[in-house]
């Protein structure tokens, strides 16, 4: 049919002559790029640097991508498929050129023109800024769904905030504390966004509501402060195909350039304080990581993005023309986390105030549309916002959420009546009742978002097996049982190959495919053919070849290293990272501790008999919320003093990292022999750089947690060093931990000298470090103590392990051979399929 379609306007030669397609010869590739600079930069080749040619570069790429991405959002049009969004308050999208040029499979040609015109496109990668607009893990999954969206052709946008400050830019003072500052990452221009200044939607806030009839459920709510949203769109190109999604971000904006009223009334201050608030609800990414503040502003930047995304999602359906009875026909809406469970609320309030639907009807569709993903179990990360706030900002949301709970017998409104439905099922249940019940009774009463995204949506999924199992035997246990366990499944988490493979480590990307004799346009997106690398593990050239890519991936993190920091790092030593958040329940102190130790034993060790010892380099990166900022300073200092001792410096040494990014994951990843995930069994909820370490050949080292026992199931186990106490244990001895103390010097006599060694100042006045090692001492609640001798005989086995160098790298290469589980592609299919309903929409195959 799309071939029969009338021209739209003009005369469509004319049109047709002039579209341009994807530049794929070098000398387009120029023309193009010396173009940007003439014209878009205002530049010669005179006054051009790297960020310049890099800025050219990347217009240059973002115009290929445009062709692209025209023509899929006009394909997904014209087909009208059901339609996937992911809502997404974290983007942690990292560097874009790098990735963009593999995807288009472009790279080799922009190397060739980017030298003709005398830069290096190496040097060119790294101008770039990373988009920082996320936390960790929750922020990079979302990533690695968009890319995986685009390279399985699914029609899936990305929906989110443009913060003009990412994550904050960590620097660590000499005394070894965190200090922030803020990320400006759009300072330089961002070539990778395209401004909508014509998509925009007006968001408000505050005002009152009216209810219009009881009867109906309807509402009006004027006044208040409005708030316009900007789209602005990142495009997102699938590797190997010509979809090219989309992310759409936006920006607050005053609706007006200031408040007239105020203007005209004299008071210029309160006019422009209203242009601020307005400007400052997206101003900031919230740098916390499994806490909540119940801050206003961040209330606000929820509801400004799902407000503003479901205006955005309902016009395009409705430009299709269908009822919207239907509307979950054509939409699936999948909620990252809690944050923005306020959609929930908002699309009852579209359809009943302004669709004029019944609250049953609504809510039937509402129910149909909605998918919402857990990440945590950790209590003090379900959000809960406080009543009077919402009342106070959202007082039509705080109303209907009321009339989702409502008991009131005199309610006529059956459907919605959730709590009288629990009562039914369970008669006499008073707890039970408390524990769904959407509020949580309190001085003030709180709205429980978990509790709300759960009755709201149509299925409910965790992130790994384990903690899949624990979501549904835990927090949201009394709704299985009401709504039956087949509204709840898991959906392990998994990782783009593209740039945690191929861009990451493109030595072992090639090596991969001249051994398996595949493209890997091929490979990269059906995972489990690296399944074939098992058989030349006892290929001793092909052994040969795998450890000396290693060894080059750690030269060039160490010179990484020698160039950002100034230390001389030794690439002899078996390197043994963690880079994650600082978490109390990540462990960190787990892992310091466990190097303090073996430095002291080192230390008890003749000359003679040190020599014997393999040689460890320990990295450490990450960023700390306040309340972590003791263990970075620790970490530090112990670096401070064991690097500088001579007697061991050549058998122990430890680094942290500071400002820990992607880009820098990219680096210290495909350089590890070992990496750490080391949280108290059923604390992780899965855990994703732990996939990355493995697809590169990085052995694990960790608990029984999350995602580490699926890989362990996929690779072995022999190929794993597991420790620790397991899920069902941990509740147990935190009981004990309470009732029948035990103090660590019995508990764990190498742990206690450990922390008395810290005490008693061998890193600088002990005092410092009280309250970090009386958490230990005292309550120790994520099993510190518990753990410590089964962590030291994990490291000591890894030791072992690493002295037969022939078998571990043998393990290395089974590592990466099963890991085909873990590409993020198998779990947006599974999504696809088990959640959304949604079909692969392939450009130009039809
Ligand atoms: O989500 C990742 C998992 O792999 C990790 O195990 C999990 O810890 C992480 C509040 C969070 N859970 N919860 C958050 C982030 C920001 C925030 O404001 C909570 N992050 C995770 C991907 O599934």
């Amino acid at each position: 049919a799309s071939g029969k379609e009338k021209w739209p306007r003009g005369d469509e030669t004319v049109w047709k002559t002039n579209m341009r397609g994807v530049d794929a010869d070098v000398g387009d590739i120029t023309k193009s790029v010396v173009n940007h600079v003439q014209t878009s930069l205002a530049r010669q080749a005179y006054n051009l640097d790297n960020l310049g040619a890099y800025q050219a570069a990347a217009l240059s790429v973002r115009d290929n991508m445009l062709v692209n991405w025209n023509e899929t959002q006009l394909h997904y049009t014209r087909k009208a498929p059901k339609r996937a969004y992911y809502l997404s308050l974290e983007f942690l999208m990292g560097r874009t050129l790098d990735n963009a040029l593999l995807n288009l499979d472009l790279k080799s040609q922009y190397k060739d023109g980017i030298n003709q015109l005398g830069f290096s496109l190496e040097d060119l990668l790294e101008e770039e800024r990373d988009a920082a607009l996320g936390n960790g893990g929750l922020g990079r999954l979302a990533a690695c769904y968009l890319d995986s969206s685009a390279s399985q052709d699914l029609p899936v946008w990305g929906y989110g905030l443009r913060y003009k400050y990412g994550i904050f830019q960590q620097l660590i003072s000499p005394e070894g504390n965190q200090l922030e500052a803020p990320d400006p990452w759009l300072d330089n221009q961002n070539p990778w966004e395209l401004p909508r200044i014509d998509v925009n939607y007006e968001v408000r806030f505050y005002g009152q509501s009216e209810r219009l009839s009881e009867g109906h459920g309807r509402a009006l709510w004027t006044g208040g402060q409005e708030v316009l949203a900007v789209a602005y769109d990142v495009m997102i190109p699938g590797c190997n195909t010509r979809n090219t999604n989309n992310l759409r971000l936006w920006e607050s904006k005053p609706k007006r350039g200031f408040d007239l009223n105020s203007f005209n009334a004299g008071n210029y201050e309160g006019a422009v304080e209203s242009s601020n608030s307005a400007a400052a609800i997206t101003s900031v990414l919230y740098p916390n990581d499994h806490t909540t503040f119940g801050k206003e502003l961040r209330l606000k930047q929820q509801y400004f993005w799902t407000a503003a995304s479901l205006a955005d999602i309902i016009r395009r359906f409705k430009n299709l023309g269908k009822s919207i009875n239907e509307f979950p026909d054509y939409v699936a809406i999948q909620l990252n986390d809690t944050h923005p469970t306020l959609a929930i609320p908002e699309l009852m309030r579209i359809l009943i105030d302004e669709e004029d639907l019944d609250w049953n009807f609504a809510w039937q569709i509402v129910t149909n549309v909605f998918f919402f993903t857990n990440h945590t179990v950790l209590p003090e990360a379900l959000e809960k916002w406080p009543v009077p706030l919402m009342e106070h900002i959202l007082p039509r949301h705080m109303q209907i959420i009321y009339d989702i709970k409502a008991v009131s017998n005199t309610n006529t409104f059956a459907a919605r009546i959730f709590l009288q439905a629990v009562e039914k099922k369970f008669p006499g249940d008073r707890e039970r009742l408390a524990r769904m019940s959407l509020i949580e009774e309190g001085f003030p009463k709180q709205v429980r978002m978990a509790n709300l995204a759960c009755i709201g949506s149509r299925r409910i999924n965790g992130v790994a097996e384990l903690h899949s199992k624990l979501v549904q035997t835990t927090i949201l246990k009394d709704f299985v049982e009401f709504f039956g366990v087949s509204k709840f499944g898991n959906v392990t988490n998994g990782i783009t190959p593209r740039r945690w493979l191929d861009q990451c480590n493109p030595e072992l990307s090639k090596l991969i495919s001249s051994t398996l004799k595949i493209d890997k346009s091929v490979w990269l997106k059906d995972l489990y053919k690296l399944k074939d690398l098992v058989k030349y593990a006892a290929d001793k050239g092909f052994r040969a070849e795998w450890a000396a890519i290693k060894q080059r991936n750690k030269e060039r993190l160490a010179h990484h290293i020698e160039t950002t920091l100034g230390f001389t790092v030794n690439t002899n030593a078996m390197f043994d990272v963690q880079i994650k958040r600082l978490h109390e329940y990540k462990r960190q102190t787990l892992n310091i501790l466990g190097v303090i130790h073996r430095y002291l034993e080192l230390k008890a060790l003749t000359p003679a008999l040190r020599k014997k010892v393999n040689p460890k380099v320990v990295f450490f990166a990450g960023k700390a919320a306040p309340a972590f900022f003791k263990t970075i300073r620790l970490i530090v200092n112990v670096a401070r003093v064991i690097n500088a001792d001579p007697e061991t410096k050549d058998y122990l040494s430890l680094y942290f990292l500071p400002d820990y990014s992607v880009s820098l994951a990219e680096v210290l990843i495909p350089a590890s022999d070992i990496s750490q995930h080391i949280s108290t069994a059923g604390t992780e909820a899965s855990g994703t750089s732990n996939m990355k370490f493995c697809l590169n050949g990085g052995l694990l080292v960790g608990t029984v947690d999350g995602a580490n026992i699926e890989i362990a199931e996929e690779v072995g186990e022999e190929n794993v060093f597991f420790f620790g106490h397991l899920t069902p244990a941990v509740e147990d001895l935190r009981y004990q931990h309470m009732y029948h103390p035990v103090p660590v010097d019995e508990a764990c006599p190498p742990l206690a000298n450990v922390l008395n060694q810290i005490s008693g100042g061998l890193f600088g006045d002990g005092g410092v470090y009280e309250p970090l090692v009386n958490t230990i001492r005292q309550g120790d609640y994520y099993l510190v103590t518990d753990d410590f001798d089964s962590y030291i005989r994990a490291l000591a086995m890894v030791d072992e392990a690493y002295l037969d160098r022939d078998e571990w790298v043998k393990k290395s290469i089974c590592t990466t051979a099963n890991m085909g589980k873990f590409s993020s592609d198998r779990a947006i299919m599974d999504y696809a399929q088990e959640y959304w309903n949604l079909e692969p929409i392939p450009v130009g195959k039809d």
